[in-house]
């Protein structure tokens, strides 16, 4: 029996998936809520909250606690049988780590926690994570030394953004200039975590590297002249890239004798979650495509030809696969849904109640209650076009006509030409936004059967690269299967949208 572990730390929780691939089965799930089960690191919802709002960190130690939880809880698994580990986390966020680091990990005994026997080899106390929106600066310095948006978005497949890596680490290396010299290496979320796993500095995989600013996305190299241009010997503090299929260690004996697992289990480099979640979908193949609809709304899907959003607010990462993964971050997503049924204060049902009894409208609310990833929008408010603000009804339709209409504009550039959209996160139980999803991209859509995609896809990532002679959909299509029913477009609700396109551009356009 071939058991295979993924696992994924995200903003919030630590999650853990076995799968058992000779059954096609997932056997185990566990997730340590960070907040909830660590609550000594005071963090909301994982993360560390500044003064200045625009500073975001999260207490390393804090991963690393959970790490041993999350082993404990799978103590009714035979972990033995486990044959290989692969593991996904939040993009962009790093960490600092200093000279001590590799010899405390290589050292690590199973009497003690990772926590109490690592907690002095960090040079940075806590580590930048992607909601960290406070290095405006640093970006347009790094930009302006690389020749601009255009040339950014070639060279790295996105523009310099405040959440991607390459900013953090210049404003550490400007603010603190000695910790920075201090730092003997510089790990991602993801590489972090699978140092720690496999007792040694893991490489970046192109996945999550691809999200730094920093990595020459055609080449998967380390782009010199974005390297010089963040910081000084940044290359020596880096870790070589990898593709992320390829194994590059074995379990730590840390882990095989306090938890028993099989000590020769592989250990694979952590991707990202976005670029994991395409793999736990099963979006291995253009054509179909994912929206997800939670907090923020995403849209991606998997590409074979080289495509950068040349507005530079989308973003171009490699796949686990080796293709390309496009993908559009709207912030403005199931979160100021909620703030506007807040506004009108009706539940869920109502909510729906509202899009079931409205037709296709033809007023647009613009739903920007915080600022905007695509598009950019820095200064925060909603705002109505033809739109009566005490039309209930209308304004629920209008809010996920408007955001719908705004995914289908700005993610023309990823040329994906969907036939079908899995749609999966918070809100993809609501069939009538799901509906106009349809409508709008005038392209069928299914549920997503995956609760935790990017977990789920860590574990398929492992059991491929133990599986060398079984393409990707081999490997995961028994795992993701999507739900029925099939919503399909309705024909005179899409040409209506096909023309409502236009004037939602002009709308979006007006100052
Ligand atoms: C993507 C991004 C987020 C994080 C969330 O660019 O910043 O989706 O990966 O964990």
């Amino acid at each position: 029996m071939g058991l295979f572990l993924g696992l994924d730390c995200s903003t919030q929780s630590l999650s853990a998936i076995v799968i058992d691939f000779d059954r096609k089965k997932v056997v185990f799930e566990a997730s340590i809520n960070f907040e909830k089960t660590l609550p000594q690191y005071k963090t909301i919802a994982g993360t560390l909250r500044h003064s200045d709002p625009l500073i975001v960190h999260s207490p390393q130690l804090m991963w690393l606690e959970a790490l041993d939880l999350i082993f404990q809880e799978m103590k009714g698994i035979d972990l033995k049988k486990i044959q290989a580990i692969s593991g996904s986390a939040q993009q962009h966020g790093s960490v600092y780590l200093n000279g001590s680091f590799l010899e405390r990990l290589q050292k690590l005994s199973p009497q003690k926690s990772l926590k109490e026997q690592l907690e002095g080899a960090f040079s940075r106390s806590t580590s930048p994570i992607w909601m960290d929106a406070s290095t405006s600066e640093e970006c347009r310095e790094i930009r302006e030394s690389l020749g601009g948006v255009k040339k950014a978005v070639e060279m790295t497949g996105s523009d310099l953004i405040e959440r991607f890596t390459a900013s953090q680490i210049r404003k550490f290396y400007k603010q603190e200039s000695k910790a920075y010299a201090q730092t003997a290496s510089i790990a991602l979320v993801s590489s972090f975590m699978a140092s720690i796993l496999a007792g040694q500095i893991a490489p970046i995989d192109y996945g999550d590297g691809s999200g730094m600013n920093l990595m020459d996305i055609r080449k998967k190299e380390w782009h010199p002249l974005a390297l010089k241009s963040t910081a000084p010997d940044l290359e020596k503090k880096l870790p070589s890239l990898s593709e992320t299929s390829k194994v590059f260690g074995t379990v730590h004996p840390y882990f095989a004798s306090k938890y028993g697992i099989n000590p020769d289990a592989l250990v694979l480099p952590w991707t990202g979650d976005n670029p994991s979640s395409l793999i736990g979908l099963g979006l291995v193949e253009e054509g179909i495509v994912g929206i997800s609809v939670g907090t923020s709304f995403t849209h991606f899907g998997t590409l074979k030809q080289f495509h950068v959003d040349p507005a530079g607010e989308g973003n171009l990462f490699v796949s686990p696969t080796g293709d390309y993964m496009p993908l559009n971050c709207f912030l403005n997503g199931a979160l100021a849904i909620q703030k506007l049924r807040n506004q009108y204060k009706i539940d869920w049902e109502d909510f729906d109640k509202a899009l079931l009894s409205t037709k296709p409208g033809k007023g647009i609310l613009l739903p920007y209650f915080d600022q905007e990833i695509v598009p950019k929008v820095l200064k925060p408010g909603i705002r109505r076009f033809d739109l009566d603000p005490n039309d209930v009804a209308a304004n629920c339709r209008a809010i996920v006509e408007s955001q719908m209409l705004s995914m289908r504009l700005h993610s023309a550039w990823m040329k994906l030409h969907p036939t079908l959209i899995y749609a999966t996160g918070g809100v993809s139980n609501r069939i009538p936004i799901l509906q106009i999803m349809a409508d709008v991209h005038n392209c069928p859509v299914l549920r997503s059967s995956v609760p935790k995609s990017t977990a789920l896809g860590a574990a398929l990532t492992a059991a491929r690269a133990s599986h060398p002679d079984k393409s990707w959909k081999e490997v995961i299509s028994p795992f993701t299967a999507p739900l029925p029913p099939q919503i399909n477009p309705n024909p005179h609700s899409s040409k209506h949208y096909a023309l409502l396109l236009k004037k939602y551009e002009e709308c979006e356009n007006s100052k």
